[in-house]
């Protein structure tokens, strides 16, 4: 019997149950976007209940960003806490307390109407960032350490699929005519209390993790009890040894600290190549998309913005798929310098949209195209890409402070959109976008002269070719620059 690439229904399970964390994740960062105006509305009419006196422009713009972008913040805590809980708490443990977060979120937002408090929304979108900042670390480590190697490409890819999917729902549920309207609005952020009920109930009919078993427990026994379930088959004796060689080669590698990372000159180049394509997947604009495109489209006179909304959703999910299938087979670095081209050519698009709307009517389908072109480029390349790249020009021993040095630039940008994207907008209406524009060009012409291709190389050649580039520190700039060339292969 082939064990290896059985689906089986505990397995089938256990990846079910996690990903609704990726499903969290996406409608938290979804949800905000259709029912802009009416909380604006509710926060309006709090103020005055509270001060009798309107509420200025600028306070509304200042509290309704802050409750856009605390949810980054929040990421920003809960990705670099993941350590603190997996390896004590046991991974399936760890996704289960977490559901505590979206409880009291779920509280916080789905009451705050009730008690005239933007204050617990503020909180709450905190919370609920806490708890997707986790869940972004702990999904993937569990998917991929209950999946047996021949499918752990494959559902690893599901928690992107999560992610885009909870968008998807949040943007028809925040509809008028489904939550996002005056009376419903508080549902619609409290939802997040549902999934998190579901998963609850699911997560501890699932296994721990058995690799967590296996090597921080050294509960050889559960471990194999385990993998038997999970495989549906008695010999799981592979399993084992792999998850030991595996554990042995982390062994030889020394854990390389952030600090270590940071000080080391090995690292330096492929630490700055990490942070820069996180920088170019956040800076790129495409959160200002996910949490205000209502406000976009009805800017660019599009008549019904929030079904605009849902089509970007569509396409967002759509070409997640797409991209599920050329991510593998292209080079990282081909489809990243093509879905930056693309996203600037979109954002070129836009900019003539919004500038000629005044004279011409149907410019506002034109915005439309843009931003579905944007946001399919943006799944094609910038979306997937950084996280791959990441993951393969560290080897075992400076990876995970890889990833947590990336995890915190990719929350870090996004917060600087989420919080300032309303704030320029009023400032240069309507040439917003021309600054991604030139941030996209920037990251292209980076990206171009800068990032080897790593699809198909080892560790050591991608870290030969950074070699060169450190020995020779005299090295001129055209050698540099060839670097980026020759790693093309
Ligand atoms: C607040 O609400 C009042 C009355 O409903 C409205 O006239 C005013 O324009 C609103 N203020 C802002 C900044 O939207
Ligand atoms: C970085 O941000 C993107 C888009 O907002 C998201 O899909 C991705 O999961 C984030 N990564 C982490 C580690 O938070």
């Amino acid at each position: 019997m082939d064990s290896g690439k059985q689906i089986t229904f505990p397995l089938l399970l256990s990846v079910g149950a996690a990903v609704i964390g990726s499903l969290q994740f996406g409608y938290n960062t979804g949800v905000i976007n259709a029912p802009q105006n009416v909380i604006e509305n509710f926060i309006n009419q709090t103020w005055y209940g509270r001060y009798s006196d309107p509420i200025t422009k600028g306070s509304l713009t200042a509290i309704w960003s802050v409750s856009v972008a605390i949810f980054s913040v929040g990421g920003i805590f809960g990705s670099f806490s993941v350590g603190l809980f997996v390896n004590r708490f046991g991974r399936r443990n760890s996704m289960l307390m977490a559901n505590i977060l979206a409880f009291i979120a779920a509280a916080l937002m789905g009451f705050s109407k009730m008690a005239d408090s933007w204050e617990m929304l503020i909180i709450g979108r905190f919370v609920v960032g806490l708890y997707s900042g986790l869940s972004t670390g702990f999904v993937p480590m569990y998917v991929g350490e209950v999946s047996p190697t021949a499918l752990r490409g494959a559902l690893g890819t599901l928690h992107q699929l999560g992610i885009v999917v909870g968008i998807l729902i949040a943007q028809v549920f925040g509809l008028d005519a489904v939550m996002g309207n005056e009376n419903l609005w508080p549902l619609l952020l409290g939802f997040t209390f549902i999934p998190a009920v579901i998963q609850c109930i699911l997560l501890p009919l699932c296994p721990e993790s058995p690799r967590f078993l296996l090597i921080n427990k050294n509960e050889e026994n559960k471990a194999k009890a385990v993998l038997k379930k999970l495989r549906g088959s008695t010999d799981v004796s592979t399993d084992i040894k792999e998850m030991k060689e595996e554990s042995r080669q982390m062994m030889r590698e020394k854990k390389v600290t952030i600090c270590e990372l940071f000080r080391s000159p090995i690292y330096r180049q492929p630490l700055v190549i990490a942070v820069m394509l996180q920088l170019s997947q956040q800076l790129s604009g495409i959160n200002a998309v996910f949490y205000y495109s209502t406000r976009i489209f009805e800017k660019a006179g599009v008549e019904q913005p929030v079904y605009a909304t849902i089509g970007a959703g569509v396409v967002n999910t759509a070409f997640t798929v797409v991209s599920l299938f050329v991510v593998e087979r292209a080079g990282r670095r081909s489809l990243h310098l093509l879905g930056l081209m693309g996203m600037a050519g979109a954002t070129i698009l836009m900019t003539i949209a919004l500038a000629l709307l005044e004279k011409l009517k149907w410019m506002s389908y034109l915005s439309i195209v843009a931003i579905f072109a944007y946001v399919a480029f943006f799944e094609l390349g910038p979306g997937p890409i950084p996280w791959f790249i990441v993951a393969e020009l560290f080897s075992q021993g400076p990876r995970p402070s890889a990833i947590a040095v990336a995890g915190f630039s990719n929350w870090t940008a996004n917060f600087i959109v989420g919080m300032c994207f309303q704030y320029i907008e009023e400032l240069c209406y309507p040439y917003v976008f021309v600054i991604f524009t030139v941030l996209l060009l920037v990251f292209f012409i980076f990206t171009y002269f800068r990032v080897p291709e790593t699809k198909g190389r080892t560790f050591d050649e991608i870290a030969a070719g950074f070699r060169q580039t450190v020995d020779g520190e005299k090295h001129s700039p055209e050698e540099l620059n060839s670097l980026g060339a020759d790693s093309q292969l």
